[in-house]
């Protein structure tokens, strides 16, 4: 979808996507039951489409990533257990204490590496078996990882990790709620990457363009448990073919144009580099996903003046300038992006 000349160019997230006219289509046209009693025919495909491509046994739709991660969370563990997570993680970052005030666990956080951690991180953080330890249950992976830039999980890592895990009678979690943009840009399937793992929670309203939703894969015994909690959590919808006909499209059709966001946010952190003034990493960019600084200037400040300039991105932390591509963003705009970040460094 390409932007209007005088529209802003808006890369602030991914999330942002809006159903483009065959999605809305598609939407129109969806048969619909009541899924509460598991009687809607659309929500059941994408279920089982769902499930298929990340080579699990069962998959349930929820409304957001957040609410899959946290019923996998939820699911695996039982109340005064920890969990291992990373420091960056969004599962503890961004999901406003829901690990603790949900499921009553503790987590415990691993410093990785834009994200990424090692089987030793998660060796060293084990403990013995003692009553004055929380059980610990679970350790929660996120590929691509958001607040490491995107950053793509190296498969050999995750065998590593979940190695360790297996081992140590631990269950493992996949936040995949960007894993479409680690299989294109790798070419290893989704379900290769799903592989190692007891859940993976996947979002159709990120980078695939669906106006809501995202699901929990697994074991049909875990999904039983999580489809209880879905309901506890207040998330069981009705006729929610029409929402699950927009990632059932988003699922079939949008998931190889990725490449294209990917190629958008290279070209968009090459362009920052020849910016006097800025600090980017283009080698670091690996799928949708630019962070970049104006030394000197704080990211909030940056945000404001972009915005003034027709270009919108988001505060990552005090220093840091995260800019995601999307469907929303056209190879044409990156060129007027960059133009609008040069200036920004004169004031
Ligand atoms: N991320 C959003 C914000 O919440 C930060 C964004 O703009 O990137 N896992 C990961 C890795 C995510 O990046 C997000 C959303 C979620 C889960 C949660 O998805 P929703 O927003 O559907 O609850």
């Amino acid at each position: 979808m390409m932007n209007d000349i005088s529209s802003p160019i808006d890369l602030r997230s991914d999330t942002i996507t809006k159903p483009t006219p065959a999605m809305r289509e598609a939407m129109a046209a969806a048969d619909v039951g009541d899924d509460v009693f598991g009687e809607d025919p659309t929500v059941r495909e994408l279920e089982a489409e769902t499930a298929a491509l990340l080579g699990k046994e069962a998959a349930l739709f929820t409304v957001s990533g957040t609410m899959a991660n946290q019923l996998a969370i939820r699911s695996h563990t039982e109340s005064g257990d920890e969990i291992l997570v990373e420091a960056n993680a969004h599962v503890y970052y961004h999901e406003a204490g829901a690990p603790a005030a949900l499921s009553g666990v503790s987590c415990r956080c691993l410093q990785g590496e834009r994200g990424v951690f090692t089987g030793l991180d998660v060796e060293s953080a084990l403990r013995p078996e003692d009553a004055h330890f929380p059980r610990t249950r679970l350790v929660c992976l996120e590929n691509t990882h958001n607040r490491g830039g995107g950053k793509i999980w190296p498969l050999e890592r995750i065998e590593e990790v979940a190695g360790v895990a297996r081992r140590h009678g631990l269950q493992l979690h996949l936040d995949g709620a960007r894993l479409w943009n680690a299989a294109v840009a790798t070419g290893i399937a989704e379900k290769q990457w799903a592989a190692p793992f007891d859940t993976v929670s996947v979002c159709f309203s990120k980078g695939l363009g669906a106006p809501v939703g995202s699901a929990l894969a697994g074991s049909k015994a875990l999904l039983a448990r999580a489809r209880r909690f879905r309901k506890m959590f207040g998330g069981g919808m009705r006729q929610a073919g029409i929402i699950a006909a927009g990632a059932l499209f988003a699922l079939r059709h949008h998931r190889a144009r990725l490449a294209v966001d990917h190629a958008n946010a290279k070209a968009l952190a090459e362009g920052i580099s020849r910016c006097k003034g800025f600090e980017v990493a283009p080698g670091e960019v690996e799928t949708n996903m630019v962070r970049f600084r104006l030394p000197g200037v704080s990211a909030p400040e940056v945000v404001e003046r972009l915005r003034a300039r027709g270009v919108l991105a988001l505060a990552a932390d005090r220093l840091t300038i995260r800019a995601v591509t999307s469907l929303m963003v056209s190879e044409q705009d990156i060129p007027r992006a960059v133009k609008a970040i040069a200036q920004v460094a004169q004031g």
